[in-house]
């Protein structure tokens, strides 16, 4: 199979979406293929050099007139450019809004048939923003529009069917964990910074939006560690977390947390803890809960989204309703009691992350998206002709 020349555009900080684009784009890497990636900054995990990658920044140029640059233009010329100068086959778009409008305007620009778009949805793009009456008729368009449209999960798949009344084709490719690199390798200087010996550690990591419930979090801590000895450990950083920080203040339990803000090297942090909290309203995955079990880490998160396509409920981890709080508390404590139970569930985590959400499983699956949208050779053909 000849390797296809990749554009990735994706929001370059911290998040899901960001982080699936650019490991995706790494792999995809080293497989073969050249990534070009295209954005507003450097994404935050990119390694500083491969041969394989690119990254082609999209400047927005300020003017008076504008009360807002606009993004989508910018981007759409640089990903038409990008096309162009690189021979892209395929633009890869991730997070619909409005990702999947730059690569519709590129493609336009090319001209039919030049390039093909996969746009991947990955959450609040189709359970929130894309529901805002100004976004909707256009993020169904788009979804209509591109060339082949993914979903982290089948829940995901099955709103965006339901949302958008979309009768197109979308395929689920669920996230995915570098199971080499998120290993179950406690490091104990690492845990010593963050609990005692005789401590439980919870760990919740995110970007401290509402739909994280944050709330939930400290509820559950307190209900924890009115139980037995335990702190927290925040990772990330968002608009919520002044009022989180208040709430673990006003509850006394802020000298038992520890905020560590927006770091990189997730992989270092999260074999240390025994539990990973992940409360929210919805996810569509919760792609955080995989890294944690491929790190050995039980996960309890939220019942509500897509978590539960990989977290088997009492198996590899918890499921629970992210309004449960009394149900949270019964089985983080449970779970912090008993170290056989604890370790029984943390094993069985890591084999189900490290097997079917495995990168080199799901990348694969990417590719064979690819090679079946394209055309073996003609593409490349075509853009050596034309410019
Ligand atoms: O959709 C979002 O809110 C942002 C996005 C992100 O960039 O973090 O999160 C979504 O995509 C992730 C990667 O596919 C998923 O793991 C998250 O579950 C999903 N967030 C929500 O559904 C709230």
């Amino acid at each position: 199979m000849r390797m296809p020349a990749v554009g990735i555009t994706c929001y370059p900080t911290q998040g899901g979406s960001g982080v699936v684009a650019t490991e995706l784009g790494l792999h995809l890497a080293r497989m073969g293929c050249e990534v070009h990636f295209i954005a507003t900054h450097l994404p935050f995990r990119l390694e500083p050099y491969h041969g394989n990658i690119f990254y082609h920044p999209v400047e927005m140029p300020s003017y008076p007139v504008f009360q807002h640059a606009p993004y989508t233009l910018s981007l759409a010329s640089t990903m038409h450019d990008v096309a162009l100068r690189c021979g892209l086959d395929i633009l890869h778009v991730h997070y619909a809004v409005p990702h999947a409008a730059g690569a519709y305007l590129a493609r336009q620009m090319l001209g039919a048939d030049r390039i093909k778009v996969v746009t991947t949805l990955h959450g609040t793009d189709i359970t929130l923003v894309g529901q805002e009456p100004s976004y909707f008729p256009i993020t169904r368009f788009l979804i209509e529009q591109s060339d082949a449209v993914t979903a982290v999960s089948g829940f995901l798949r099955d709103e965006t069917v339901r949302v958008f009344g979309c009768g197109r084709d979308i395929e689920v490719i669920p996230n995915f964990v570098d199971a080499r690199l998120y290993v179950p390798a406690r490091d104990a200087a690492v845990r010593a910074r963050f609990a005692d010996a005789g401590e439980k550690l919870i760990v919740h990591v995110s970007n401290f939006r509402r739909v994280k419930n944050p709330q939930a979090v400290v509820d559950v801590f307190a209900g924890v560690a009115a139980e037995l000895p335990a702190r927290l450990l925040l990772v990330g950083d968002g608009p919520e977390m002044p009022a989180m920080r208040e709430a673990l203040a006003a509850g006394g339990l802020l000298e038992r947390t520890t905020c560590l803000g927006s770091v990189t090297g997730l992989e270092g942090i999260l074999p240390a803890c025994d539990l990973l909290l992940l409360p929210s309203l919805h996810e569509s995955f919760g792609l955080v809960a995989l890294e944690a079990m491929a790190c050995g880490v039980v996960p309890l998160a939220t019942s509500r989204g897509g978590a539960g396509e990989f977290i088997h409920d009492g198996v590899n981890g918890y499921l629970r309703d992210p309004h449960d709080v009394a149900g949270m508390i019964e089985a983080a404590v449970a779970v912090l009691r008993d170290d056989g139970l604890r370790q029984h569930l943390a094993e069985e985590a890591r084999r189900d992350a490290a097997g079917d959400f495995g990168a080199t499983c799901v990348v694969r699956k990417y590719l064979d998206l690819y090679d079946r949208l394209l055309a073996p050779g003609a593409l490349r053909a075509a853009f050596r002709r034309g410019s």
